[in-house]
C-alpha cells in the first residue's frame, strides 16, 4: 500500500490545529518513535454527541473488529489494533489523536457511486483522446462544500443500511438533489435512476480512503463502485442538481491531470483501465 499523505495534511480541516509532522519513515506503527507527541482534536460537533457520532471512550467501550449494536466497526482491511481502549489507524501515524470531525472510532464506512459515461461528438461518436487515442469516460462529479475540492458524490453508510442503497441515495442526494424536492418528485427520481442503480455495477475499490479527516483513532473506508451509462440514455438525460453537501455537480472528463478530494483520482484510474479509457 502507499504511504497517506492527505492524512497527514498540516492543516486538520475545519479547524485551527495543525498536525503534528509525521515524516515518511515514521507513518508507520512498527518504526520506534517514544518522543510521538500528537494533537488532540475531537470536533465540538463531534463531542456533542448527535445520532452518527459515539461518545468518549471512557464513558463509552465499543466492541471494535465487529458489528457492535448494529454499527459495523470491521475493518475492509482486517483487523486493527485496539491501544488502550482506542483504535489505530491501519496505514500509521497521522499527527492527530481523537476522531477530529469523524463520528465513529476506528473505520467510519462510506460508498461512492462513480456514474460514467462516454464522452461523445454531436453526432453520438465516441471522442477519443489527441494524446491516448482513447475514449475519454465522464463521471458525475460533485464540488464538496466543506472543502471546495471536486469529488465523487459519496457519503456515509448509515448502520444496517445496504452499502447497494447507499450508493443510489448519496448520489441522488447531492447530484440530484433529491432531499429538497416533494417526495412525489423523489419517487420519480428514483424510478428513473433505478435500472441503472439496480446493475450490480463493477466495484472499483473497498478498503482505506486518504482522507483529510483521518486521524490515529479513527478513519475512513469505502466501497466504491462504478455504474455505467455505456448508451448514454439513462442518467446521461437527468439534469445535474447539487444537494445536500455537494455545492455544484456537473461531467467531468476522466483524466489523471483532475485533482480529486481524498483518495478519489485513484478509483477513477481504475474505472478508466478497466473500460480501457483514457488515464
Ligand atoms: C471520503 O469521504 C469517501 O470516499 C466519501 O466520498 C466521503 C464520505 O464523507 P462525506 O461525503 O459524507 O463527508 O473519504
Ligand atoms: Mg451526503
Ligand atoms: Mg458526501
Amino acid at each position: 500500500a502507499t504511504l497517506h499523505v492527505k492524512s497527514r495534511c498540516p492543516q486538520y480541516p475545519g479547524s485551527k490545529i495543525k498536525r503534528l509532522p509525521v515524516p515518511d519513515d515514521k507513518v508507520d506503527w512498527s518504526q520506534k518513535w517514544p518522543q510521538y507527541n500528537p494533537v488532540n482534536h475531537t470536533d465540538p460537533a463531534v463531542l456533542k454527541k448527535p445520532v452518527w457520532a459515539d461518545a468518549e471512550i471512557g464513558v463509552f467501550s465499543p466492541k471494535f473488529n465487529t458489528v457492535d449494536a448494529g454499527v459495523d466497526r470491521t475493518g475492509f482491511e482486517g483487523t486493527y489494533k485496539v491501544e488502550n481502549g482506542k483504535p489505530l489507524n491501519p496505514h500509521g501515524r497521522t499527527g492527530v489523536t481523537g476522531r477530529g470531525l469523524l463520528g465513529r472510532w476506528g473505520p467510519n464506512h462510506a460508498a461512492d457511486p462513480i456514474v460514467t459515461r462516454w464522452k461523445v461528438d454531436a453526432k453520438g461518436a465516441k471522442i477519443l483522446h489527441s494524446v491516448s487515442k482513447r475514449p475519454i469516460l465522464q463521471f458525475v462529479a460533485i464540488k464538496r462544500k466543506d472543502c471546495g475540492e471536486w469529488a465523487i458524490p459519496g457519503g456515509m453508510v448509515d448502520p444496517g443500511e445496504q452499502v447497494s442503497l447507499t450508493l443510489q441515495r448519496e448520489f441522488s442526494e447531492e447530484a440530484l438533489n433529491s432531499l429538497s424536492v416533494v417526495p412525489a418528485e423523489r419517487a420519480k427520481i428514483h424510478e428513473r435512476i433505478n435500472k441503472l442503480f439496480k446493475s450490480p455495477g463493477f466495484q472499483v475499490y473497498k478498503g482505506y480512503v486518504d482522507d483529510p479527516r483521518n486521524t490515529d483513532n479513527a478513519w475512513m473506508e469505502t466501497v466504491a463502485v462504478n455504474f455505467h451509462d455505456e448508451s448514454g440514455n439513462s442518467v446521461s438525460e437527468l439534469p445535474l442538481q447539487a444537494g445536500d453537501d455537494a455545492g455544484q455537480v456537473k461531467w467531468v472528463d476522466v483524466d489523471s491531470s483532475f485533482a480529486l478530494y481524498a483518495s478519489h483520482s485513484h478509483f477513477l484510474e481504475l474505472v478508466a483501465k478497466e473500460r480501457k479509457a483514457h488515464w
